[in-house]
């Protein structure tokens, strides 16, 4: 259905010569014909209530960026809805069209069906292919994630990702090996399964970049609706966990460096999200999320106390002598009371720095092997990192 006929008759004779196409009012597709499986709207967004464009504008009113985009850009000006009226439903909406659109239109229909529900969606493929990408307002909008993966060959296939809780999944990340001690879950889950027709095609998942989102109320563990008490969720420390064939939940950090957290807010189809996880993995699997709260996190009491533990482990008369162990423990000394009395973050850092200069010098004499001395040089970034205001 469109609101200007002249512009689209050539746009509707295209699409008839691929599919059968039913040209109806608004008032006509709003009575009789919200089940059907697709669905093409032609108009502008701006346009009165009633007409085509003002029948867009209501459908997209939940993802408002999504909507300026169309009027404001060519290459944006189509925008896709799935399951909104029926749970496999595909509607095209276009601002304006060009005879061109229609294969482009039909090749969105006929290239893959999409079943949405309240927390997951399965996307069937129906044309070989050797990637896919989920990046639509319904896929994100549902399951907060975002996924691009490449195959080893064409082939057809279906993708299903799920958001689940900590009660659906059966392995709970809590209480896993792989979490340090303080480490807290997210009650948040991202199932993502590549499930090719033929069973016995070779064609699997050779890479993907996942993206999974996250609100401010997945990052409130006090539940009292806000962020930034010290029970909830430091986004900085957040990390992506993955079960393994095994059964067992790895950190991902430990087996790749592909992967980290953008903690920058941001608006997405009209969704709110204070920031996503990423990675760039060799194949999807079951994905969970943990972190540190600021309670949880050491204090930089305790971050000074272990940094001087470490340096009286290597008092010895052929490691640290009595001299260097005085000057070590002098700096962390001097570090600390500059940074409890002024406090002065500027020149406690200085001063760890200067620490840090020397430990790395004793190491290059072969005092301290880098065994030994690694320790020290990380404890004293990790106090830069603790006593930085935030
Ligand atoms: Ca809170
Ligand atoms: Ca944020």
């Amino acid at each position: 259905m469109y609101d200007d006929q002249d512009a689209c008759a050539e746009f509707a004779a295209k699409l008839a010569e691929n599919a059968t196409v039913r040209i109806v009012n608004v008032t006509t597709l709003l009575s009789d014909y919200t089940g059907a499986r697709y669905i093409v709207l032609v108009g502008d967004p701006d346009a009165a209530s009633g007409t085509a464009g003002g029948l867009i504008r209501e459908l997209l009113q939940d993802s408002p960026d999504v909507l300026e985009r169309m009027n404001s850009s060519e290459y944006e000006r189509m925008a896709v809805r799935y399951g909104l009226w029926n749970d496999t439903q595909t509607i095209v909406m276009l601002s304006h069209v060009y005879d061109t659109d229609a294969i482009r239109v039909i090749g969105v229909l006929k290239s893959m069906s999409m079943s949405i529900s309240d927390r997951s969606v399965l996307v069937d493929y129906l044309n070989p292919r050797a990637c896919f990408l989920l990046d639509q307002i319904d896929t994100v909008r549902v399951t907060d994630t975002f996924v691009w993966a490449w195959l080893g060959d064409m082939t057809t296939f279906s993708v299903s990702v799920e958001k689940l809780n900590d009660t659906e999944v059966q392995n709970s990340l809590s209480g896993a090996v792989a979490l340090a001690p303080e480490e807290v879950i997210m009650d948040k889950y991202v199932r993502i399964e590549f499930l090719p027709n033929d069973p016995n095609v070779s064609a699997v998942v050779q890479g993907a970049l996942v993206r999974i989102y996250y609100t401010a109320s997945d990052l409130d563990l006090s539940g009292d609706g806000d962020t930034g008490d010290p029970e909830d969720l430091n986004e900085t420390w957040l990390e992506l966990f993955v079960m393994s064939t095994a059964g067992e939940w790895v950190r991902l950090s430990d087996v790749i460096d592909t992967t980290g957290v953008n903690t920058t807010n941001q608006e997405l189809f009209g969704m709110s999200y204070e920031g996503y996880l990423w990675a760039n993995v060799s194949g999807l699997s079951l994905f969970g999320i943990a972190g540190f709260t600021d309670e949880g996190l050491p204090t930089p009491y305790e971050l000074y106390d272990e940094l001087r533990n470490l340096i009286a482990q290597h008092r010895s008369p052929d490691k640290l002598n009595a001299g260097r162990v005085n000057s070590l423990l002098q700096k962390v000394d001097s570090s600390e009371s500059r940074w409890l009395e002024k406090p002065d973050t500027m020149a406690a850092t200085n001063i760890l720095e200067a620490l840090i200069k020397e430990v790395t010098s004793i190491m290059k004499t072969g005092v301290l092997t880098e065994d030994e001395g690694t320790p020290l040089v990380v404890k004293a970034y990790e106090i830069i990192a603790a006593i930085r205001p935030s």
